[in-house]
């Protein structure tokens, strides 16, 4: 396995570039595929090319061969088709030759191709493994050996921004020249975690897990996007991969684990939260996990996800709304929060619900509540 030789994936994106739109080559790089960072998508990348560089060939033999004939045998130009043609020594062995060419070209495709496929499906001891959980509309990651777990979001929906769509709030962080380990799943619908300069492409499926691996040996920004129909905000579910230095990594997990450990201190310390500090983090939690289903002002999406303004979930009993936060509803929509989100961040969400939006009920739901209501 080597990295692509760079003056001849140039040379062959050019090619292609020329036979898909004539255009300058920097241009055509930003029309292509990203330029692959680990030895397997530079293996795909190779393969896209050559398919695309044939196909590109293909095109232009038969379409000049078509306007070449439609010119040259015009009827205008009383050209008579040749009723004997498949009798011909050239019409005969046509038949014959055309589909052997054609069957050619296939199997050169086909012997990359499969060469590639096997390489995809080669599982080895990782150095570093990562589930990927892909849900409606964000991506949840664990890394299982270093126990670090976090949600990321779409946070940029700002259109006259360059990363409109594309920025996330907590990328993935993994370290470079270390075999990686995908493993991947969905909590509720197709998803599917394509980031194409640093992984193969597999589907999320929900109940299974899909392997995949990589090892990125360049630094850099990745950007990806879900790549499997997921629903409404199926666009809205962007992927930043950050691919650092393997000190830089082992830094970023200290510091992960720290903010963890200091996140479960405060959620478990026996404080009562007072309204202001409850509401201020239930809206911004709200924002981030509940919002883009139950929308921001509470108002749902009329049959389809229900309104939490005036529910009589969210202004009825504290403990049904516990229920329903923490364990969810099976068979709908509504995932249960209980293993996502710690007890303060769950008291402050319901404490939110219940008062904003002229909820007003009042009720003041502090993590002592909700550790014994799970
Ligand atoms: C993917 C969409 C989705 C997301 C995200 C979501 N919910 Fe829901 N939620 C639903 C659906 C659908 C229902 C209705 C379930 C049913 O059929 O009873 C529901 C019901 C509820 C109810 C009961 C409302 C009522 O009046 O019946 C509450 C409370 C609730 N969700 C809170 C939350 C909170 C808090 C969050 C964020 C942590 C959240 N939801 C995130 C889809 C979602
Ligand atoms: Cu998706």
């Amino acid at each position: 396995m080597t990295m692509p030789n760079l003056a001849l994936w140039r040379w062959r994106s050019a090619i292609a570039g020329l036979g898909m739109m004539a255009t300058t080559a920097s241009a055509e790089l930003k029309m292509n595929l990203p330029e692959p960072v680990s030895p397997l998508t530079a293996e795909i990348f190779d393969l896209h090319m050559l398919t695309t560089t044939v196909a590109t060939i293909i095109m232009v033999v038969v379409i000049v061969l078509v306007g070449v004939t439609i010119f040259r045998f015009r009827k205008s130009k009383g050209y008579e088709a040749d009723q004997d043609f498949n009798d011909s020594r050239f019409g005969t062995w046509g038949w014959i030759l055309v589909p052997v060419v054609v069957l050619g070209i296939d199997l050169s495709i086909a012997g990359p191709g499969t060469k590639t496929l096997n390489n995809v499906e080669t599982f080895e001891e990782a150095d570093l493994t990562l589930k990927v959980i892909g849900s409606q509309w964000k991506w949840t990651y664990e890394y299982l050996d270093q126990d670090i777990r976090f949600v990321s979001t779409l946070n940029n929906e700002d259109l006259s921004s360059e990363g409109y769509l594309r920025e996330v709030d907590n990328p993935v962080v993994l370290p470079t020249h270390q075999r990686i380990r995908f493993l991947h799943t969905a909590s509720d619908v197709l998803h599917n975690w394509w980031v194409p300069a640093v992984a193969p492409k597999k589907d999320s499926i929900p109940g299974y897990i899909n392997e995949t691996w990589t090892i990125i040996e360049k630094e850099g920004t990745y950007y990806g996007q879900c790549a499997e129909l997921c629903g409404t905000r199926h666009a809205y579910m962007p992927i930043v991969v950050k691919a650092v230095s393997e000190q830089e990594f082992a830094q970023w997990v200290a510091e992960q684990k720290q903010q963890k450990a200091a996140q479960m201190a405060e959620a478990s310390a026996d404080k009562q939260w007072s309204m202001a500090e409850l509401m201020a983090r239930g809206e911004s939690i709200y924002n981030q996990s509940c919002a883009a289903c139950h929308q921001a002002a509470g108002t749902g999406l009329p049959g389809v996800f229900p309104a939490l303004k005036g529910s009589t979930v969210a202004t009825g009993p504290v403990a049904e709304h516990l229920n329903i936060v923490i364990n969810g509803k099976p068979g709908t929509a509504m995932a249960a929060w209980g293993g996502q989100l710690n007890d303060l961040e769950i008291a402050a969400l319901i404490t939110y619900e219940r008062n904003a939006w002229d909820n007003n009920t009042g009720d003041r739901v502090q993590p002592a509540d909700v550790k014994a209501a799970r």
